[in-house]
């Protein structure tokens, strides 16, 4: 097998190692690591478990078993992320790894988290190491999309979510609540509230509806609930977009779900304030209702999903 197979093979058990962090590493990135020997033989292994402590390649190293150490000179360690090169809650990663010697590192992205930012993969090079980035680089940076974004715009990864009936309503008139989502979708959408930091409502929606918010439906904590409306008098209340994006980024939350009504959703799609839509559209029609807002044009289908009810992802182009 060629080496860039071999690299993309152990980048993808950093992957799978490194998404045990989900709920605990936040505001951290979730990242994996393992070494692997000259011979191919995976000697270490670790992943980042909780913000405050050790780092993935710090976890990887520990699992190193004595007997094993002396191959470490001819090992290769594989980071899903960069090798940090800060002072942080813990020392840098990258200060580690050239102690430990190892002969060549492979990470799948670069870190942008403004303290380290290529300083990492310097830092090893200057000492001699080879260093290979990128392996699997856009399943890596989809893993972190929430403290990359973050990072990168300094404010919240935002996903906007609707659900509409087959001819596009997502309401009806008379203000009565309508119903789209079936007990399966439901469960994923508490799913996807417990994958997020906050949950924002329009007033309107807050006043008729009463949404709970809630992941009661799956496991895992609430998320932050806040509301929209043009005279914020409560503490959780926001007047627009940008308002609500830097109390999220004040307070290191990563990321925000958007769950309506259509004004609501309008502002942050007319502010170009989104990086993920989710739809799900069930099986029936209404006659007249609140219509659903308009997709933009400049998007392309991520994922679509089919449940009785489909769930159609989109993003950018
Ligand atoms: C790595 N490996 O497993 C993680 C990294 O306060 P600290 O010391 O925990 O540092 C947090 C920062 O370190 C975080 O913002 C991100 O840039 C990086 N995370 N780096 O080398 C890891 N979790
Ligand atoms: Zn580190």
């Amino acid at each position: 097998m060629k080496q860039e197979e071999l690299d993309e093979i152990y980048m993808r058990r950093c992957l799978q190692l490194a998404r045990n962090g989900q709920q605990l590493a936040k505001p951290n990135p979730m990242v994996g690591a393992i070494i692997v020997s000259k011979e191919g033989r995976i000697i270490g292994e670790g992943y980042h478990v909780r913000c405050g402590e050790g780092h993935a390649e710090v976890n990887a190293f520990d699992s190193v078993k004595k007997e094993d150490e002396p191959l470490l000179h001819e090992s290769t360690i594989y980071v899903s992320l960069e090798p940090c090169s800060h002072y942080g809650k813990t020392p840098p990663c990258s200060d580690l790894i050239i102690r430990k010697g190892v002969k060549r590192v492979v990470c799948g992205c670069i870190d942008p988290f403004a303290k380290v930012q290529g300083r990492g993969v310097k830092k090893i090079r200057e000492a001699g190491i080879e260093v290979t980035v990128g392996v699997l680089e856009k399943e890596c940076l989809e893993l972190n999309k929430r403290f990359i974004t973050y990072n990168t715009h300094h404010r919240p990864y935002i996903i906007l979510k609707w659900a509409q009936t087959e001819n596009g309503f997502i309401g009806l008139k008379d203000n009565q609540v309508l119903s789209v989502s079936s007990p399966f979708t439901k469960m994923l959408v508490h799913k996807l509230r417990a994958e997020n930091d906050a949950i924002l409502v329009g007033k309107k929606t807050e006043e008729q509806e009463h949404p709970q918010l809630t992941t009661r439906e799956w496991s895992g904590p609430n998320p932050e609930k806040l509301v929209l409306t043009s005279h914020p008098t409560k503490n959780h209340e926001y007047a627009t977009p940008s308002e609500v994006l830097s109390h999220l980024y004040t307070e290191k939350k990563q990321s925000l779900i958007v769950e309506g009504g259509n004004k609501t959703l309008d502002s942050f799609l007319k502010a170009g304030l989104w990086d993920e839509i989710r739809v799900e559209t069930a099986p029936f029609t209404i006659e007249d209702g609140v219509r659903a807002p308009q997709l933009p044009h400049d998007i392309h289908i991520v994922s679509a999903e089919e449940y009785g009810n489909k769930i159609v992802t989109y993003e950018r182009d």
